[in-house]
């Protein structure tokens, strides 16, 4: 992994709070790539028993919780070079490490995801205090289905949680309305084109969305969601119930606790 010029300095920490989004140079190196390509891949081959996908919906594979198996993984996931930049954007020394998450779009027929905000799934409160840091496994552009962010989309607050293949409003009673387009709001989307190795880093409140895969290329990315350690435990209005079950069992009543202090999620020290 590369520590070079990867650091994030504290005026660009600084507009991440108020923007939402960031984007870094390349973390991932060649060699590593391959090996990370080729294990994402075997997860969702049928051959590879032992591992069963989380598929949230036709075309876009996903598998959670890779770190706790995958030593490949793992060490990305706690790799000092990242967890500090992460520290560096929430501007705190300890962090917690939520979930990670391989994604493919397939090249053959992948769908969109609708517009949300990752707050609907987190199990962390504030949800500025969350942040995904989605690592290119291929180049991904447009055409493969890249990421958009809404910048400044955080000071809309928390808006409806939004099934992802459907954009319709998940959690009925909450708001009927669906997520508005950002641009209709006024706000720029920028279309998040990286190099295979390089991160985008988003948090819990920023609106982003991506598209279908169209291009014959796969894409796959891997992405590690971590807060604030000073964070509070809270549950999220509309995880899939899969992703925490294990986590959660048991620690309802711990709601509202520091979440660095539950035994839940592992912490990392980054000062
Ligand atoms: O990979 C994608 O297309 C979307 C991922 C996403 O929504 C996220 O990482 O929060």
């Amino acid at each position: 992994m590369s520590t070079q010029n990867m650091s994030i300095h504290r005026d660009r920490a600084a507009r991440f709070q108020t923007e939402g989004w960031i984007s870094s140079t390349a973390f991932l190196e060649a060699k590593e790539l391959d090996a990370l390509r080729s294990e994402a891949s075997g997860f969702f081959s049928p051959s590879k028993t032992g591992r069963r996908p989380d598929r949230v919906n036709d075309g876009f594979d996903v598998i959670n919780n890779v770190w706790k198996t995958e030593s490949r993984f793992r060490s990305v996931a706690f790799h000092p070079t990242l967890t500090r930049n992460v520290a560096a954007l929430l501007g705190v020394n300890h962090i917690v490490l939520l979930r990670d998450s391989v994604y493919v779009k397939p090249v053959t027929g992948s769908s969109e995801l609708h517009w949300h905000q990752d707050y609907q799934a987190a199990p962390a409160d504030p949800p500025t205090n969350v942040v995904a840091c989605w690592m290119a496994l291929d180049d991904v552009d447009i055409e493969n289905g890249a990421m958009q962010m809404a910048i400044g989309s955080p000071g809309l607050g928390r808006l409806v949680p939004t099934n992802l293949s459907s954009g319709r409003p998940k959690v009925s009673g909450m708001n009927d309305s669906t997520v508005p387009d950002p641009m209709e709001l006024g706000l720029q989307v920028v279309t998040v084109a990286l190099k295979a190795g390089e991160i985008s880093y988003h948090n819990a409140l920023t609106l982003h969305r991506s598209g279908q895969n169209t291009s014959g290329r796969p894409r796959r990315a891997y992405v590690v969601r971590y807060a604030s350690a000073d964070a509070l435990y809270a549950r999220a209005p509309a995880a899939p119930p899969h992703i925490y079950a294990i986590e959660h069992a048991g620690h309802e009543m711990d709601y509202g606790k520091r979440i660095g202090d539950l035994g839940i999620f592992p912490v990392i020290e980054c000062s």
